[in-house]
C-alpha cells in the first residue's frame, strides 16, 4: 500500500552534516522516493501546531527551543508502507534505547536531539503534510 509520510531532519541533524547520510538510508529502501523537500528554518508558530499533543509536559519548551535553533530539511516521503517503514529506520524516541543500524540508534545519544522525525500514523501523516506543506495535501 503507498502511502506519504512527513519526515523533518531536525537542526542536530543539519548541523552535524548528517543530512545526505539520513536521505541516503531513505532513497536505498526499495520503491520509496522522496515528493517534496526543503531546508527550512521552521516558524514556533508552526510546531506549535505540529507538536500540540506535546503541549504542557515538561521537554515541550525546550523542544520548541532546540527545533528552532536552526534549518531543519522538511520531506514528505511516498512508498509502500512508508509511515510504518519510516518509524522503524528512525527508531525509538530515545537514540539509547534505538538499535544500531537505526537513524537514532547509530547517530543519536540524548534524547531531545534525536535527529529526525516521522509522522507515527496515517492520520498524523495527513495532517502534519498539510502543516508542512499545505499546497500538497
Ligand atoms: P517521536 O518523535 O518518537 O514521535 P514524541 O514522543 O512524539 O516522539 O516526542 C516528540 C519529540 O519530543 C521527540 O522526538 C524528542 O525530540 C522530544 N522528546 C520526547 N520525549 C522527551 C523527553 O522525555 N525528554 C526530552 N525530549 C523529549
Ligand atoms: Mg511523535
Amino acid at each position: 500500500m503507498s502511502q506519504r509520510t512527513l519526515v523533518l531532519l531536525k537542526p542536530d541533524a543539519v548541523r552535524r552534516g548528517l543530512v545526505g547520510e539520513i536521505i541516503g538510508r531513505i532513497e536505498a529502501k526499495a520503491g520509496w522516493s522522496i515528493a517534496a523537500l526543503e531546508l527550512r528554518t521552521l516558524e514556533k508558530a508552526t510546531l506549535e501546531t505540529h507538536y500540540a499533543e506535546h503541549e504542557g509536559k515538561p521537554f515541550y519548551p525546550p523542544l520548541m527551543e532546540f527545533m528552532v535553533s536552526g534549518p531543519s530539511v522538511v520531506l514528505v516521503v511516498e512508498g509502500e508502507r512508508v509511515i510504518e517503514g519510516m518509524r522503524t529506520l528512525s527508531g525509538p524516541t530515545d537514540p539509547i534505547a534505538a538499535a544500531p543500524g537505526s537513524i537514532r540508534g547509530d547517530f543519536g545519544s540524548i534524547v531531545r536531539e534525536n535527529l529526525i522525525h516521522a509522522s507515527d500514523s496515517e492520520e498524523s501523516a495527513e495532517r502534519e503534510i498539510k502543516i508542512f506543506f499545505p499546497s500538497q495535501a
